[in-house]
This record gives C-alpha cells, structure tokens and sequence, in this order.
C-alpha cells in the first residue's frame, strides 16, 4: 500500500490531487494508494511523528510500497503519472515532454514560487518558519505579475500551454494564479487568454469543485 499525505488546499500537495483528478481518478477511491490529510493551521507538519517522514516539514509525500519516501511534489507527480491513469500529463513525445518541463518551470519559478515567497514574507502563520523581509513580499508579487504576459501571449488561441491536451504545465500555472488571489491577485484581470484559461480550470480543479465532485457523505 502507498500513502500519500497532502493538505488539500496549499498548492504543493495540490498538483498531485489535480494530476489525478485530470486522468479521472478519485483519490479517495484507490485501492493502493492511501490519502493522509496534514493539517497545516495546526502544525501538523511540524509534529516529531511527521519529521520523522519527511525531515523537511512540508507536503505532499508519498511513501511506496516498499517504504521509498518521496518528499517533492514534482517527484511525486512523475511518479503517479507514470504509475496511474492511460495519458501521460507530461507530454506525449520527447518534443512535447521537453515543451511541458520547460512552461512547468516558468510557471513554477515565475509566478507559483514568487507568489508563495510573498505569502512566507508577510503572513503571521510563516513567521516561525520564514525570517521574514515585509518588502520581500511586494516585490515578490510584482515579479509574478511581470511574467503573466508570457502565459498570455502562450495561450492566444490555444486552450492549453502546450498542444492540445492539458498538461502538468498548466495545472502548475492554474495553481500559481489560484494562489494569486490570495496576495489578492485578480487571475481574472491579467488578460482575456489567463481570463479564460484560469476560468476553464477552475471549473474543474478548484478547491471547492474537487470536494463537491464527490459522494455527499464524504463532503460532511
Ligand atoms: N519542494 C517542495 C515544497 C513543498 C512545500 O513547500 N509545501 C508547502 C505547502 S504548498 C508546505 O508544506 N509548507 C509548510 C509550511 O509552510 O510550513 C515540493 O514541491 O514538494
């Protein structure tokens, strides 16, 4: 049995749910993979019981069958890529696959990682963790904001970053504007082609819609 510790709304943990999710597989409804919800809030992640998983005191992980710790969510993801669902959400071919890494880089060290550094630069939650800079974090956002005109001009007439299938690049640039909005980033006011894109996803991937897809009984 695998096990899969996540928290369900910090972006990290959620590519892997969404990656799952875009193959049509209900995580909750695997037979070999167990899902282990990490309250952040509360520290959970910092308890000695979770340090002794993942030393670095942060979500997701998977341990595999035969005990193998992953402790990155881009490891993770090209594990259950490979090992789960028909398409692979990395590319279809060596091109595609190169094409993929490459809009999945930009958007995670361009917008999804500068966001986050402007959340652990000026939250109280990040204070015992992060020895904040407050004018880390303005700048942070304005770099983020600086590389949208690149993913808008990407996606003119196109659905998807790249070819016409969703790929991780997308969900990771899906997740960077999501978590935008938290350094109250409007992903709706950043161009028509982001506009439509992040609405598109959303229907699919937000937070909300993931838990409203499932059996009632599992959203009490
Ligand atoms: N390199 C790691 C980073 C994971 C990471 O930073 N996860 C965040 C949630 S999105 C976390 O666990 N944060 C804990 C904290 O801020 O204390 C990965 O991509 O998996």
């Amino acid at each position: 049995m695998k096990t899969l510790y996540v928290s369900r709304t910090a972006p990290n943990p959620r590519k892997a749910l969404i990656l799952l999710a875009s193959k049509g597989i209900d995580i909750d409804d695997m037979d070999d993979l167990d899902v282990v919800d990490i309250d952040i809030a509360s520290n959970e992640h910092m308890t000695e019981a979770f340090t002794k998983i993942n030393p670095m005191q942060t979500v997701p992980v998977m341990i595999l069958d035969d005990g193998t710790v992953l402790n990155d969510s881009q490891a993770i993801c090209e594990y259950l890529d490979r090992v789960f669902g028909e398409r692979s959400v990395m590319g279809n071919d060596v091109v595609q696959r190169a094409q993929v890494c490459a809009m999945r880089r930009t958007a995670e060290f361009e917008v999804l990682y500068n966001f986050m550094l402007a959340f652990q630069h000026s939250h109280p939650s990040k204070a015992q963790r992060v020895d904040q800079v407050p004018e880390f974090s303005p700048k942070s956002i304005e770099r983020a904001i600086k590389a949208l005109p690149y993913f808008e001009a990407a996606l003119e007439g196109h659905e998807y970053l790249v070819g016409d299938q969703l790929s991780f690049a997308d969900i990771v640039l899906y997740l960077g504007l999501d978590f935008g909005k938290v350094l109250k980033v409007n992903p709706n006011k950043q161009g028509e082609n982001l506009a439509r894109f992040y609405k598109n996803m959303n229907e699919r991937f937000s937070i909300h819609n993931m838990a409203k897809a499932k059996p009632a009984a599992d959203n009490e």
